[in-house]
C-alpha cells in the first residue's frame, strides 16, 4: 500500500537518503508495520524505490525538504542514511531549521562518535534530540534485521526503542538493539565493534595462513577444518564465510579463489578509528592495532618488494599425521586469541564510558551483536553471561570459565606463534594477543628500567615499590644521591 503526502502527518519514520542501506532500512520499517517517509537529494532514488518495493509496505513519497517534514508524525523521527562527514552536516543543516523541540534527527551512518557528541550538543541547545546510532549487517542486514546501537538520550529511546526493537535482528525472541548510552556512546560502540572485527579476521586469516603453510593444507581442505571449527566454540559468522570463501574455486582460472585474489587488504577506516581512539583513552587495544596495521603493511607494495627476497625461516612443513595434531593446536591459539581481542575491546568501551560518562551495560553489548552484525557469534552469549554475573569484572580473563581455557590453551598457543616465528610466517595479531597476555599476567615488568630511563635524560622523576612519594636520582652527582622532588 502507498499513502501520499496530502499534507497530514501520517509516517512514524522518515529516512533521508536512500541509496542502499537508506533504502532497506525504510523497506525494512514499513515491512514491519511502519508507514515510512522518503527522501533523497536526487528525487528519482526516491521514486525507483517506490516503484520497485512500494507494495511491501506503507511509504511516503516527497521530494522538497518541507515536504518530507510535514509527513512526519510528531514527535518527528527523521533519519539520515548518508554518507557519514560532511554530507550527514549539511543534511542537518537542511532539516534542523523546520524541526521543533521535541523532535528527533537520528543519524545511521557510521559517524565518528565525536562528530555525533558534537552535534547531538548542537542540536540539544535547541531542543532537538539527535541520536547518533551505530547499524551493523551491511545491505542484508539492514533490509532482515541489523544489529543497533542508538546512542543519545533516554527520553529518544523511550520513542524510538521499540520501533529499532521491532525491525533488529532478533536472537531467542531478544532484540538485537539496545540503548547503549547516551551522546555519542552508540557510534562509539559501533566503531569498536568494526575495531574487533578487524581483529577476528586478521587472527582468522593468520589461522588459515598457518594451516596452509605449516600443516601444508589446500584451501578446501582448510575449508573443512573451519567448517568443523564453526561447530564448536568459535561458532560464528566469520568462520562459516570463511569455510566458504576457502572452498570457492575461481572459474576462470580453476584456482582456489584465495589465490587469485591480490594480497592487499583494505579498510574504510574505522579500524583506525578504533586504534586513534584507543590511543587517546590509555586503552591497550593492541588486537585492533595489529590488525589494522597489518592491512596497511599488506597495502604498500614498494616496502614489500624491498624486504621480499629476504631471508625467513627454516622448518620443514608437518608430516600428515602431525598435521592432524597442529589442526588442534592453531584452534586453541585462535580462539585464546580472540578471548584477548575482545577483552580488549570490552575494556576500550569500559574506558570509554568512563572518560565520556556514558553508563554502558557491557552485558548487553554482547547480547546485541549475538545477531545481525557482521562478529555475531555462539561466543557473545558467554561475554554477555560473564558481565551479567558481574557487571564490574574488571576482564574476561577475572571470569574462571574465561580463565581456565585460556590456561588450558596456554601451551599450544605458545607452540603455534613460536612454530611460527621459526619458519617466518607472520603472525602479529596472534603474538600480540599473547604478549598482552603476557604483559598483563607479569609480576614484574622492565617498566621500571623505561622510568629510570626517564628519570635519567629527563628528569621524570620515579614512585618507589618501598615508600610513598615521587623521587629523582641525580644522575650526575656523584653517588647519584636521590632527592624527593
Ligand atoms: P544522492 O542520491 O542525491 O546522491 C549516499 O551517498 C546517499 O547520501 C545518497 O542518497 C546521496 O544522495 C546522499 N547524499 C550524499 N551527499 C549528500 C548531501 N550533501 N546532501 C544530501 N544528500 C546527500
Amino acid at each position: 500500500m502507498q499513502a501520499s503526502a496530502n499534507g497530514s502527518p501520517t509516517a512514524q519514520i522518515g529516512v533521508t537518503g536512500l541509496a542502499v542501506m537508506g533504502r532497506n532500512l525504510a523497506r525494512n520499517f514499513a515491512r514491519h508495520g511502519f508507514t515510512v517517509a522518503l527522501h533523497n537529494r536526487t528525487a528519482a532514488r526516491t521514486r525507483a524505490l517506490v516503484e520497485e518495493f512500494g507494495d511491501e509496505g506503507s511509504f511516503v513519497p516527497t521530494e522538497t525538504a518541507e515536504e518530507f517534514v510535514a509527513a512526519l508524525e510528531r514527535p518527528r523521527r527523521l533519519m539520515i542514511m548518508v554518507k557519514a562527514g560532511a554530507a550527514t552536516d549539511a543534511v542537518i543543516d537542511e532539516f534542523a531549521p523546520l524541526l521543533e523541540p521535541g523532535d528527533m534527527i537520528i543519524d545511521g551512518g557510521n559517524a565518528h562518535f565525536l562528530d555525533t557528541r558534537r552535534r547531538e550538543a548542537a542540536l540539544r541547545e535547541r531542543g532537538i534530540h539527535f541520536v547518533g546510532s551505530g547499524v551493523s549487517g551491511g545491505e542484508e542486514g539492514a533490509l532482515h534485521g541489523p544489529s543497533i546501537m542508538p546512542g543519545g538520550s533516554a527520553e529518544s529511546y523511550a520513542v524510538l526503542g521499540p520501533m529499532f526493537e521491532a525491525i533488529s535482528a532478533q536472537v531467542e525472541g531478544e532484540p538485537c538493539c539496545t540503548h547503549i548510552g547516551t551522546d555519542g556512546a552508540g557510534h562509539f560502540v559501533k566503531m569498536v565493534h568494526n575495531g574487533i572485527e578487524y581483529a577476528d579476521m586478521q587472527l582468522i586469516a593468520e589461522a588459515y595462513d598457518l594451516l596452509r603453510h605449516v600443516a601444508g593444507y589446500t584451501p578446501p581442505q582448510i575449508a573443512e577444518v573451519f567448517r568443523e571449527w564453526n561447530k564448536g566454540r568459535l561458532d560464528s559468522y566469520l568462520i562459516e564465510i570463511t569455510a566458504e570463501i576457502l572452498a570457492h574455486t575461481d572459474e576462470k582460472t580453476g584456482k582456489p579463489f584465495v589465490d587469485i585474489v591480490r594480497d592487499a587488504a583494505e579498510q574504510k577506516g574505522t579500524g583506525r578509528w578504533t586504534v586513534q581512539t584507543a590511543l587517546d583513552l590509555g586503552s591497550p587495544t593492541t588486537a585492533i592495532a595489529q590488525a589494522t596495521f597489518a592491512r596497511v603493511a599488506s597495502s604498500r607494495t614498494a616496502l614489500r618488494e624491498a624486504y621480499r627476497r629476504l631471508s625467513g625461516g627454516t622448518d620443514h612443513p608437518l608430516r600428515p599425521h602431525e598435521a592432524e595434531r597442529y589442526v588442534a593446536t592453531v584452534e586453541h591459539a585462535l580462539y585464546a586469541s580472540k578471548v584477548i581481542a575482545y577483552d580488549q575491546g570490552w575494556t576500550m568501551i569500559r574506558d570509554a564510558a568512563e572518560e565520556y560518562g556514558w553508563t554502558i551495560d557491557l552485558a548487553d553489548v554482547a547480547a546485541i551483536w549475538r545477531g545481525g552484525c557482521i562478529i555475531r557469534a555462539a561466543f557473545l552469549d558467554r561475554i554477555r553471561a560473564a558481565y551479567s554475573a558481574d557487571p564490574h569484572l574488571p576482564s574476561l580473563l577475572a571470569e574462571p570459565e574465561f580463565a581456565d581455557e585460556i590456561t588450558r590453551a596456554q601451551v599450544p598457543w605458545r607452540e603455534v606463534i613460536a612454530a611460527a616465528n621459526r619458519r617466518g610466517i607472520p603472525v602479529p595479531a596472534f603474538s600480540s594477543a599473547l604478549a598482552y597476555y603476557d604483559t598483563l599476567r607479569a609480576g614484574r615488568l622492565p617498566a621500571a628500567l623505561i622510568q629510570g630511563q626517564r628519570d635519567f635524560f629527563g628528569a621524570h622523576t620515579y614512585h618507589r615499590t618501598d615508600r610513598e612519594g615521587v623521587f629523582h636520582t641525580l644522575w650526575a652527582e656523584t653517588g647519584r644521591p636521590e632527592v624527593e622532588a
